[in-house]
């Protein structure tokens, strides 16, 4: 490994201001500029005024952009596998020069950071998803983002920090690089290793950090991410409670527990180089990578995007340069004969290994079934079991879409009634008409307004869905982009059924019951949808009913069995 290393981590850069510089540069930053940052960067301004992203100084200029999606290096020749980009939208980017200073505020206007706008351009987001996560398939989560919530236009340039952003929760447990590394140093740890987690912890993942441990003949840093890690994992204030009951597994004083508030990307063996060089930045020597180390599932084919170990091949390539050593983990497996966890290869032909995928464990959870001691802790199941009622106690969404007169409304209502009838959870009836005048008085029928109409309903059924109520929408929508958007607002939450009303234009236009077909074949009504503004039809709606063959108390009949086999319902 060469020289001696430093304990600690290498130099930090830290972008904060002094006191006195800080509260000077707030009163200039009223002349600036400003741009509310969103969740991600909020998170990545954090880890970079707080020196997490040593030796970065600021949001990354296009040079630098661009060598780290082609070869991991900054221009200066340093390895740093991940593009930390402030992307904008273009018509904000129309009012910035080069050479100005920008405030960088958090979603309630509070100046976080300011910055010198030293490039401006314009990236190419498909060729930043192919040289970064090597592909374009959106089922990426990464590729998902650049796609549907990137900005188009990239600022970089030096930031200097005014203040982090405000945690109200575990804020005890949360702590900057110098923090951490002013603890070690307090608690005489010379030799630390990180584990990196996004999950709660189990009994296979304590015998793995405590074995990596004792491997390393280190002390040990749970450092779970709580920043945005992958849609659809389990909250951080339930992880977190969880962590807390495993810590009393460990022998004491072996082991601290800290938050770390970054913004995953789920980028398999880059993502792995990154969070090592995250973690020297926190005075960290060892780090583990064990299978599939920040995997983002499989591909739209079902194939999984890198392989199991290239996490461990990518670091295994770079850790004299990385200079933080890799403890390599294959899976931990529980060998009932021996009543322990072994690591895969080492189990012999004989013994009897048990195994629980994670998909096995959610259905268990998801359905109230039991969960073996030997996989987690009674206390960590729970936690999981209390934030993760079965389905027949969580919320869930009826998400009707189709043309004008299709028959939505009337199957709504009917569906409503039964719901109600069945009485398990709060019924709301989100109707297009009833938004129209409630909600969304003010807006018209552009691209524009009907995504942020069909945006708004979406933002309601999921608050509905997450307190455990039912909400039923019954709107146009005839944006495949903005049903999709939905769709991900909720089902963190809860069930998501789309039913796609397909009852044709002909026998919508026949029964024009409001007469507006008529009004918008007559051009009295512009852009009526089906008429003279698109309908895209849905692809992958969990339900699709025509009412011209069914009448509403089938369709809502079929829409309740759905719900039944789905276990919403019993
Ligand atoms: S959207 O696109 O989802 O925002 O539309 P939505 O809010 O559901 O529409 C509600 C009702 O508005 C009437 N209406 C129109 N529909 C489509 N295109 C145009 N230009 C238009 N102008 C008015 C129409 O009656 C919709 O109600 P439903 O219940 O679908 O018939």
């Amino acid at each position: 490994m060469g020289a001696f290393k430093e304990p600690h981590g290498g130099e930090l850069k830290e972008l904060y201001l002094a006191e006195g510089k800080a509260d000077e540069e707030k009163l200039l930053a009223k002349d600036y500029k400003s741009w509310d940052l969103t969740q991600r960067q909020i998170c990545d301004l954090d880890l970079l005024m707080n020196g997490a992203f040593s030796p970065l100084d600021g949001f990354l200029k296009e040079g630098d952009y661009e060598r780290v999606c082609d070869e991991m290096r900054l221009e200066s020749g340093v390895l740093w596998p991940m593009p930390i980009t402030l992307d904008v939208s273009e018509a904000f980017a129309g009012t910035l020069e080069k050479g100005e200073k920008l405030a960088l505020r958090d979603q309630e206007g509070v100046l976080l950071a300011t910055m010198d706008v030293e490039d401006i351009w314009r990236p190419d987001l498909d060729s930043e998803a192919e040289r970064v996560y090597g592909t374009t398939d959106d089922t990426h989560p990464a590729v998902a983002y650049l796609k549907n919530s990137t900005h188009p236009v990239y600022v970089g340039g030096r930031v200097y920090g005014i203040e982090p952003p405000t945690y109200y929760d575990f804020k005890l447990l949360r702590d900057t690089p110098s923090e951490l590394r002013g603890r070690f140093r307090k608690l005489g740890w010379r030799k630390i290793v990180a584990f990196q987690t996004r999950n709660p912890l189990h009994r296979a993942h304590q015998e793995l950090t405590f074995r990596a441990a004792r491997e390393a003949e280190a002390n040990l840093l749970i450092h779970p991410v709580v920043g945005m890690t992958k849609p659809g994992d389990i909250d951080h204030f339930t992880r977190v409670r969880c962590y807390e009951h495993v810590l009393e597994q460990y022998p004491e004083q072996t082991t601290q527990l800290s938050l770390l508030n970054l913004a995953m990307r789920m980028a398999g063996p880059r993502e792995a180089v990154w969070h090592a060089i995250i973690r020297k930045n926190y005075g960290c020597t060892h780090f583990i990578v064990g299978r599939d180390h920040a995997g983002p599932g499989n591909d739209r084919d079902g194939n999984p995007f890198y392989g199991p170990y290239d996490a461990q091949e990518l670091f295994r390539k770079h850790e004299e340069e990385l200079d933080i050593t890799m403890v390599p983990f294959k899976m931990m497996v529980y060998v009932e004969n021996k009543a322990e966890y072994l690591a895969a290869d080492e189990t012999e032909p004989t013994d009897k290994v048990l195994n629980l995928s994670g998909t096995e464990f959610r259905r268990r959870l998801q359905e109230g079934l039991d969960i073996p001691e030997w996989f987690s802790y009674p206390k960590v199941v729970e936690e999981l079991r209390r934030a993760h009622p079965p389905k027949h106690k969580q919320g869930f969404t009826v998400f009707f879409t189709g043309l004008s007169g299709s028959g939505k409304s009337t199957v709504a209502n009917a569906l409503m009634v039964k719901l109600l009838e069945d009485g398990s959870r709060p019924v709301t009836l989100l109707d297009g008409d009833v938004v129209r005048k409630n909600l969304s008085s003010e807006l018209t029928f552009s691209k524009e307004h009907r995504d942020l109409n069909i945006q708004r309903i979406g933002y309601v059924a999921s608050e509905i869905t997450k307190n455990g109520g039912i909400a039923i929408c019954a709107p146009i929508a005839p944006y495949a982009t903005t049903r999709r958007q939905v769709r991900e607002m909720i089902t963190p939450y809860g069930g998501f059924l789309e039913t796609w009303v397909s009852t044709p234009i002909e026998v919508c236009e026949a029964r024009d019951r409001k007469g507006l077909y008529a009004k918008a074949r007559a051009g009295i009504i512009k852009g009526f949808t089906g008429i003279d503004d698109p309908y895209e039809a849905p692809e992958n709606a969990e339900i699709v009913i025509d009412t011209g063959e069914l009448s509403p108390d089938l369709a809502a009949h079929r829409i309740l069995i759905t719900l039944e086999k789905l276990g919403y319902i019993r």
